[in-house]
């Protein structure tokens, strides 16, 4: 069973689209163990995107995740990391797949809606950044021996 750290951007929560993005993933299956709405500040934007510290796109990137509240998540289940990056979709709207939450919602790659962890070592290092251990509920999922 895996977890993946999952956020939705500015954009989304400016948008009113926090229901939406959350709904689907409730809809695949996968499980919620937390969640919560914050401000980013410059400090946390720095952990979370250290390894877009330098590139080109990294100071408008820490412009646009501090300019407003985020909904962090962790969302549990076989996969969850990968499964989560598909229903989102590339990075780019015009690469996501159509009926991917990028595809759906998203015209810029800067304003992308939502962040899913992109590996297990990303998934450990985003959910430590984000969630304390209490944060984090276990809870028996009775839906779970049927998806
Ligand atoms: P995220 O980390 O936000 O979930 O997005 P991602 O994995 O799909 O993309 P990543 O490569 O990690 O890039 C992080 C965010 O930086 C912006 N970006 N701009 N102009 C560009 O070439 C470019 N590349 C990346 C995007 O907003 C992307 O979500
Ligand atoms: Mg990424």
């Amino acid at each position: 069973m895996e977890r993946t750290f999952l956020m939705v951007k500015p954009d989304g929560v400016q948008r009113g689209l926090i229901g939406e993005i959350l709904s689907r993933f409730e809809r695949k299956g996968l499980q919620l163990v937390a969640a919560k709405l914050l401000q980013i500040t410059p400090e946390l934007a720095e952990k979370h995107y250290a390894e877009h510290v330098g590139k080109p796109f990294y100071p408008p990137l820490v412009d646009f995740i501090t300019s407003g509240p985020v909904f962090a998540m962790v969302w549990q289940g076989d996969n969850v990391i990968a499964l989560a990056r598909a229903l989102i979709g590339k990075t780019n709207a015009i690469d996501a797949a159509p009926g991917t939450i990028r595809s759906d919602y998203a015209v810029h790659t800067n304003f992308n809606l939502i962040h899913g962890s992109d590996s297990p070592e990303s998934a450990q290092r985003e959910i430590g950044i984000f969630f304390s251990e209490h944060e984090l509920i276990q809870y028996v999922q009775t839906i779970q021996r049927w998806i």
